[in-house]
């Protein structure tokens, strides 16, 4: 029997009637989009059994974990460092964003040209949808794009627990020299916030879950990249989304066990394509929960999505934090550079991050790519279109895809994406 979570959602403050409307429309479409899908790895029911309660039974573990007196931060951008919470033994959330909730009352607030993660954080806690949102003690935003920057202006009048991290624009010294001050700060915080201080000890066990849990997306990453493919792109990305919400340790068991029957899956040459299915590397903004838009457009126009250059994806999970060091400063800085080498668009110059599509399309033996944006994405945009030249100058086809989180375009984009999958062919 389901457990009914109503009388806890009450208590979260959470809108009972528009929040039904969300958990039909989220569980609608992951039948229709996922478990329709055929040939898939046995081990894909833990990821289903989570996204089935992502506001159940996962909110119920937050809110016990609050009751034996231990904080939830939730966290809009990957450049929160989850280790430092975990060295505080709190909670570390991601604040999905993937769906346009209450989007009238958001235009009050927000221009209407500002991109569909912004609108959708804010129509969230508008429209009391969010559980993850409403029983985080602590609420991380980042001065990153102009857009995110100057919403958390509006919903720092929102909320009263709202806290902005500064980010570097520029990986110069000074830039590094920034990012250590706000690490620094958040360490800081989170010391206030849990009453705990973080010590070598502690830092050093919340590096080694968080480089578990890395190490783990990276196996099934190189999973991927073989010519037998275990393992469709819509059931990856909903490991790297559920990446986000799940106990860490959990979750790295499940991905963990996750690859061992992927391995199998090689040995046993069971792939979930035929031979010859044009391989897509999808590259851009990321994809939160529950925006499955694009790749179950791809994967239903006969090609399959081998990587995602996004921060739910790669470019969020790549690169491990070195925990030699014996001392709080060189294990923060240890932190700083594994943080900096995140090549998010914010950056200038950024041009690491062409060479990392480059290297993830060779060995992922990806035939295009197709570069995603949000709508009035400015970063993304903007380098799309250099990015694209160099890759079609070294031969590899790309296609740019401007969208929002809306159904209205799917029969346009459909058309675009299979004619580039023709192309591949
Ligand atoms: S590190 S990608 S998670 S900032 S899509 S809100 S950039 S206008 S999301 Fe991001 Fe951190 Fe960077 Fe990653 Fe602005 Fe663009 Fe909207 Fe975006």
């Amino acid at each position: 029997m389901t457990t009914d979570h109503t009388p806890m959602w009450k208590d979260l403050g959470l809108n009972i009637e528009a929040h039904d409307a969300l958990l039909s429309v989220l569980g609608q479409a992951y039948g229709d989009i996922y478990l329709a899908q055929k040939k898939r790895p046995e081990n894909m029911g833990y990821f289903d059994f989570v996204m089935s309660e992502v506001h159940g039974q996962r909110i119920q573990e937050l809110v016990d974990a609050r009751a034996e007196g231990r904080k939830v931060i939730g966290c809009y951008c990957v450049f929160v460092p989850e280790e430092i919470t975990l060295a505080a033994e709190a909670v570390h959330v991601g604040l999905c964003s993937g769906a346009d909730f209450a989007m009238d009352e958001v235009e009050k607030y927000l221009p209407r040209n500002t991109c569909a993660l912004i609108k959708s954080s804010m129509g969230f806690k508008l429209a009391k949808v969010c559980p993850y949102l409403e029983c985080s003690d602590l609420v991380v935003g980042e001065n990153t794009c102009d857009g995110k920057k100057k919403a958390y202006e509006t919903l720092s009048t929102m909320m009263d627990n709202l806290y902005v991290m500064d980010l570097p624009q520029v990986k110069s010294a000074e830039g590094k020299a920034l990012l250590k001050a706000e690490f620094i700060r958040y360490k800081e915080a989170v010391e206030a916030l849990t009453g705990k201080t973080i010590d070598v000890a502690a830092l050093k066990k919340g590096i080694a879950i968080v480089n578990d849990k890395r190490k783990a997306m990276a196996r099934l990453a190189a999973l991927r990249q073989g010519t037998v493919l275990p393992i469709s792109g819509l059931d990856a990305l909903i490991a790297n989304q559920v990446f986000f919400y799940d106990d860490p340790v959990r979750f790295t068991a499940s991905v963990n066990a996750l690859c061992d029957e992927l391995e199998k899956r090689i040995a046993e040459k069971i792939s979930v394509i035929p031979e010859g299915t044009p391989r897509i590397l999808v590259s851009g903004c990321p994809m939160a929960v529950p925006n499955w838009k694009l790749p179950a457009i791809i994967e239903t126009s006969g090609a399959v999505i081998v990587a995602e250059e996004s921060c739910v994806g790669e470019r969020g999970c790549r690169n491990l934090t070195d925990d030699s060091s014996d001392d709080l400063d060189g294990l923060i800085d240890a932190l700083v550079d594994r943080y900096l080498a995140i090549d998010c668009a914010i950056f200038t110059p950024n041009t690491e991050r062409t060479d990392h599509i480059k290297e993830l399309a060779k060995a992922s033996k990806a035939d295009g790519v197709i570069q995603y944006t949000l709508n009035f994405c400015q970063p993304y945009a903007l380098e799309a279109m250099p990015i694209e030249k160099e890759l079609e100058e070294g031969g590899l086809p790309t296609l740019r895809i401007e969208t929002d989180y809306s159904q209205e375009d799917m029969g346009q984009l459909q058309t675009r994406v299979e004619a580039f999958v023709e192309l591949l062919k």
